[in-house]
């Protein structure tokens, strides 16, 4: 965080520049951090600021406080509709009250976001420009819903030159290019706004559904650079990328080098662990320009699971359908017509991924052992399947069920004093811990009725694990730990 030549009269200065109220009930503040950063042998001061833009407040706010802001600083938004075309300064991080309450919406304008370098976004629903976001490298796009921008001709939903962006846990959707990336287009070239640190683009813990372009429905990725940037190819994992309608057979990942003469035989990059289902314009294509048959380019295309995809399926060197992991099977949804991209239990994405990030789209701890043979392993796609049974209900005071899950054989059902549990007893408690504690073993039904009648301020509460060949998961705690078995059936 540290930055030279920023000082207690810098910030000074800032906070005269600070917008003042409006007309409108607008509430803009800013408040800062300091820190001591010790640097060629003197103290010197660093300031980062959060600019915060409350409820209220407008897009002419929002536009004003993005323009005070400088490297390093943060601008809050709270929940509300801002429409117009905005810019991200460099190195400024803007983050919205989640995508379900703070909207960004271009209003037809040519882009609704730029992200000058290094600048990031979080946290928003980004809609309603002809381009959803435009970054101009080292970008951070995090937390949101891009939907409904376009058309543009390439990168409808986000268009990013590829050095140093990461794109992680974002639902990309219904966003529409004309020639490539209807969902995402990464350009990777060399530029003046890449740096030799950059890392190479990471794309994870994303949904691309329903976008459209002529290739690469939901992510195109270009390479058109000379070294260093024909090196960095990008780590794409975990993605879910399902019915977008790419044509004329394009893929719905589509990779392509300008020239062989850019793409060295270095092996960089990695697509790793995606779920690609439903796509009618292909899987996964990659192309090069002037490229010799048989030779190496491109990221590693391992363990990705394809499904009811039109041709091309897998067009790409040195792997294939079958090779490296790479699978055609239903991935199982639990229902893709509504929209509900998790996995069923038994699906072939279950514990067949890499270990990559530890969290899905959803914000689960990753890995889970999702088939309950006892060894934690990744998911392919964006969503973790938890190997949890489902949620216990109670009916009438006395009816305890929960939902018939595939492959368990039976269930174990758990009750505890929550009074003991909050003191620090386990979870699965003995008679030793509390008189209301019990065990049900290898029940084969659904439900279970328990006349037990607590006394007042004695709650009890109930875990129900699925059996198969070993037991299953009690879940996770607030803290994402997993809720540990100490005194588990026999
Ligand atoms: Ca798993």
């Amino acid at each position: 965080m540290f930055r030279a030549g920023l000082s207690l009269a810098g910030a000074v200065r800032r906070s005269a520049r600070a917008p003042s109220p409006g007309p409108h009930d607008l509430a803009t503040r800013w408040t800062h951090r300091l820190g001591l950063a010790f640097l060629g042998g003197a103290l010197a001061l660093t300031l980062a600021a959060t600019w915060v833009v409350e409820r209220g407040g407008d897009a002419q706010t929002l536009q004003a406080m993005l323009a005070a802001a400088q490297p390093g600083d943060t601008v809050v938004v709270s929940p509300g509709r801002y429409e117009g075309s905005f810019t991200v300064p460099a190195g400024v991080m803007l983050v919205g009250a989640g995508a379900g309450s703070a909207t960004l919406d271009g209003g037809g304008a040519e882009r609704t976001v730029g992200l000058q370098r290094g600048a990031g976004i979080r946290g928003f629903t980004i809609t309603g420009g002809l381009r959803g976001i435009e970054g101009l490298g080292a970008n951070q796009v995090t937390d949101n819903v891009v939907e409904e921008n376009g058309p543009s001709s390439s990168g409808a939903g986000m268009f990013l030159l590829g050095c140093g962006a990461v794109i992680t846990t974002n639902v990309i959707r219904g966003n529409s290019a004309t020639l490539r990336g209807g969902g995402a287009y990464l350009f990777l070239a060399p530029t003046t706004t890449c740096e030799a640190g950059d890392e190479a683009p990471q794309v994870s813990n994303n949904l691309f559904v329903d976008n459209d372009a002529a290739q690469g429905s939901g992510l195109a990725v270009r390479d058109s650079g000379s070294p260093p940037w024909d090196q960095r190819w990008p780590v794409m994992t975990h993605n879910t990328l399902a019915g977008n309608p790419s044509a004329p057979q394009g893929g719905t990942i589509f990779l392509f080098s300008d020239s062989a003469v850019y793409d060295l035989p270095t092996p960089s990059g990695v697509i790793t662990s995606n779920v690609i289902s439903g796509n009618p314009g292909g899987g996964i294509a990659q192309y090069i320009y002037g490229g010799m048959p048989g030779y190496t380019y491109g990221p590693q295309i391992r363990d990705n699971l394809l499904f009811r995809n039109g041709p091309p399926v897998l067009q790409a060197p040195a792997t294939g359908i079958g090779m490296h992991g790479n699978l055609q099977a239903d991935p199982l949804f639990v229902d893709e017509a509504a929209g509900d991209y998790r996995l069923q239990p038994g699906s072939p994405a279950v514990d067949t991924g890499e270990e990559m990030p530890d969290m899905d789209l959803a914000g689960r701890p990753r890995p889970m052992d999702g088939d309950l043979d006892g060894a934690s392993v990744s998911d392919r796609g964006a969503l973790e399947e938890s190997g949890e049974a489902g949620p216990i209900q109670m009916a009438q005071g006395a009816t305890v069920s929960w939902p018939l899950r595939d492959g368990a054989l039976a269930y174990h059902l758990y009750r505890g004093s929550l009074t003991h549990l909050l003191a620090g007893g386990p979870y699965t408690q003995s008679e030793e811990d509390s008189p209301w504690a019990m065990q049900w073993c290898f029940l084969t039904g659904s439900e279970l009725v328990d006349d037990t009648l607590p006394p007042p301020h004695e709650p009890l509460y109930y875990l129900v694990t699925p059996v198969t060949a070993v037991e299953g998961s009690l879940g996770f705690d607030s803290s994402r730990q997993e809720r540990p078995l100490t005194n588990a059936c026999p």
